[in-house]
């Protein structure tokens, strides 16, 4: 009941709070469309407790009072164990041209994307992550089937983009080896790379770059250990503890 004070908007029709939103006005037409999606609303402890617009959990207002929401991020290797960066479009409403990590995005408040335990959760966010390698990249999804992608942690982070949007997420961390082919959508992605580990640190040092917040927190923690165990993951996976950043 209290979040339904704090954030009206969660569970009722949502179309006409997008439709008709000043906030969106000037940015890219399919990007604004997409702001239209149902994220999955989440407590401290990463259950479900409602929906939101993708816009209603991504403006700094409500996350300043709390809204949190669940997103999965992947990192993709290739055979050689190089890591697939993406730069972001400049369409992009939030942290546009940055660079970070495969792919990102949101699993939806629908039945197959949702899952209270966590369990189905992971099923709810590799179908996600499946979904998104296409739309993004142009992998086809019999290139990523859905049981190769390893659930390691989930982080809990919080990160403003520029003026009024912002990031607040538990972030389900996901990594899959293979080789696939790449059609980038230019309205989600502006460039890709391969890099080695010691190829992405060099890319740290060059101040022309930008990286988004949350890959520079995986960065900055786990990512390199993880990489380094690329070939026997099984320590690191299904890791049950929420980490706070
Ligand atoms: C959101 O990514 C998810 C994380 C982990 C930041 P995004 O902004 O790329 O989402 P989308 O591609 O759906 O716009
Ligand atoms: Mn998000």
């Amino acid at each position: 009941e209290n979040m339904q004070r704090l954030f009206p908007e969660i569970n009722t029709s949502l179309r006409e709070s997008v439709a008709s939103s000043s906030e969106l006005e000037g940015y890219d037409e399919e990007q604004v469309r997409l702001m239209d999606e149902v994220c999955i609303v989440l407590d401290e402890d990463d259950k479900p407790i409602g929906s939101a617009s993708k816009k209603t959990c991504h403006l700094m207002a409500n996350i300043d009072k709390g809204l949190l929401h669940r997103a999965f991020s992947v990192f993709l290797f290739d055979s050689e164990g190089r890591l697939l960066l993406q730069q972001r479009a400049d369409e992009k409403i939030t942290f546009p041209g940055l660079w970070t990590n495969t792919c990102c995005s949101h699993p939806l408040g629908i039945p197959g994307e949702t899952g209270d335990t966590l369990e189905a959760a992971i099923v709810g966010v590799r179908r996600a992550a499946q979904r998104k390698l296409d739309q993004e990249l142009g992998i086809p999804a019999k290139q990523v089937p859905l049981d190769d992608f390893e659930f390691l942690t989930r982080i809990h982070y919080k990160a403003p983009s520029n003026g009024i949007w912002g990031e607040h997420e538990i972030d389900y961390i996901l990594f899959t080896q293979k080789e696939v082919d790449l059609a980038p959508n230019p309205n989600e992605v502006k460039d890709t790379k391969y890099v080695t580990a010691d190829e992405l640190k060099e890319m740290f040092q060059n101040p022309a770059l930008g990286f988004t917040p949350w890959f520079k927190l995986i960065c900055e923690t786990m990512l390199f250990e993880w990489w380094g165990s690329l070939k026997d993951l099984s320590k690191y996976t299904n890791e049950k503890e929420i980490r706070r950043m």
